[in-house]
């Protein structure tokens, strides 16, 4: 297969989404051995098949302010591929949402639920609308008016929705109550429902927790673990924070927060109320991080840039795409940073990635590191079906058994002559694998 005259191509045909065809490029150029071994993928058009989502719905999402005001925002939902199960994925709220980034996120999550072991399939949705400063009230409305479109298209054997960035338990809340009340069903339509409604234990904390326990297995690779490291996050909201719990739990130290107002650095460590700390920020829908800087003094917050600067032995970036950058990647490098484990959907830039893997240094991508928060939804889903509630210990060891296997795939497909293990590479082989034989199975449709 010429991948640059497929990546060219498909420019043509999607000009302008960014986010999209680098996404399908770094899965692409992963699977070149994949594809030259088995020609019957060509044959059967499973590339061209799996870069475009099955459909794409987007809707007119109005609703009235506070002041009277009527807002229009645009909603989306994207089902990628439903190959090994029902459409799977979050819902991101943020101004920044647009086609490009949903299909992005879309086209990732069908191989990040493939390594899983569970059977779910691909799909994103969300909104361009800005939680940033809106009442609970104006939350309300707006999540009970994206429903009333919404819910036409998903199903708890159909497609799945979940939380993202911007969308969290409140979140959920609101359209699970509005999907109840159109469909006249209780079922598990929506996954991170709160634990008495339907909801599983252990998925706020999910993909914070399973990014670590992955980063754990990364570690034990060299021998080393997290007792005594110092770990920089970045972000705030629920990756940050579960994540910040489980690395002070094993024993690290974790020294930074972000947000999109810049970074705070605590050398005495960020564990206890400070991790709790965090809830309100994110609560207080005002997006910005330097609020910790007055609540514990001793934190210093810097403006306007991201941890990558600071030294430290793991990186784990959790806030958004593309906020770390060849530059950034090349200071942690120089700082003597050991391992890097995307907590966020694709934060490192493609030229970062190179330079980690030039260093040699351990690199998770995100569809692997961050699967255990789907991984939960999916067991939230196995419970749903059973009318059945596993306790906390049941689900977090069935997440830390998920997160080794995943592992394990990366290991096997990734692992390089020199005995360096591309995790990239690793992951987009396992998920791809996975998919496209089921496809091969299910013939053209
Ligand atoms: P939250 O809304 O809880 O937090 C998102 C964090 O990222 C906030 O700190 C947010 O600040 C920051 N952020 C968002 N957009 C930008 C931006 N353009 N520039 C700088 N900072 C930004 O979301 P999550 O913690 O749930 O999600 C974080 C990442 O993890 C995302 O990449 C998401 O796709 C990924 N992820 C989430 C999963 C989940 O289960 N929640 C599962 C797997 C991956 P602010 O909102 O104030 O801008
Ligand atoms: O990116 C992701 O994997 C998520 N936002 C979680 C999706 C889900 O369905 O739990």
């Amino acid at each position: 297969m010429d991948l640059e005259k497929f990546m060219n191509d498909l420019e043509k045909k999607h000009p302008g989404e960014v986010e999209y065809l680098q996404a399908v490029r770094e899965v692409l150029e992963s699977l070149e051995e994949v594809l030259l071994e088995n020609p019957q993928f060509e044959t059967a058009g499973i590339i061209k098949r799996i870069i475009e989502p099955d459909r794409i719905f987007t809707f007119k999402v109005p609703w009235v302010d506070d002041d009277g005001n009527v807002q229009v925002n645009i909603g989306y939902r994207i089902q990628f591929n439903n190959a090994i199960g029902p459409y799977k994925g979050g819902l991101r709220f943020h101004p920044s949402v647009n086609l490009s980034i949903l299909k992005f996120l879309g086209f990732e999550q069908i191989f990040k639920n493939s390594l899983t072991t569970l059977p779910m399939g691909g799909g994103k949705g969300g909104s361009d609308f800005d939680p940033k400063g809106k009442s609970n009230a104006e939350i309300m409305r707006f999540c009970q008016s994206f429903m009333l479109e919404l819910w036409r298209f998903i199903g708890s054997e159909t497609d799945v929705p979940a939380g993202d960035i911007g969308v969290g338990g409140r979140e959920i809340g609101y359209m699970f109550g509005m999907y109840k009340k159109l469909a006249r069903e209780h079922t598990g339509v929506l996954t991170g429902k709160g634990v008495n409604w339907g909801g599983s234990l252990i998925r706020p904390e999910a993909t914070g927790f399973g990014a670590v326990y992955f980063a754990k297995e990364m570690l034990a690779t060299k021998g080393e673990t997290f007792e005594g490291k110092t770990v920089a996050i970045s972000g705030f909201g629920n990756v940050a924070w579960g994540a910040a719990q489980k690395v002070t739990e094993l024993g690290g130290k974790v020294v930074t927060l972000s947000g999109p107002d810049g970074y705070v650095y605590d050398a005495e460590g960020i564990s206890g109320d400070k991790i709790e700390f965090m809830l309100e920020l994110r609560a207080s829908n005002q997006d910005i991080v330097k609020p910790f800087s007055y609540e514990f003094p001793n934190a210093q917050f810097v403006q306007g840039k991201h941890p990558w600067e600071v030294k430290c032995d793991v990186a784990l970036p959790c806030a958004t795409q593309n906020e770390l950058n060849k530059a950034d990647a090349e200071n942690l490098v120089k700082n003597g940073c050991m391992c890097v484990a995307e907590g966020a959907n694709m934060p490192s830039t493609p030229e970062a990635v190179e330079v980690f893997h030039e260093n040699k240094i351990l690199f998770g991508p995100g569809k692997a590191v961050n699967a255990g928060g789907v991984s939960t939804s999916g067991l939230e889903m196995s419970q749903n079906s059973m009318k059945l509630n596993w306790p906390a210990k049941e689900v977090d060891e069935r997440l830390h058994h998920i997160m080794i296997s995943i592992h394990e795939q990366c290991v096997l497909h990734g692992t390089e002559d020199d005995g360096y293990i591309n995790y990239v590479k690793g992951a987009n082989i396992a998920g791809f694998l996975k998919v496209a034989n089921a496809m091969m199975d299910q013939g053209v449709i």
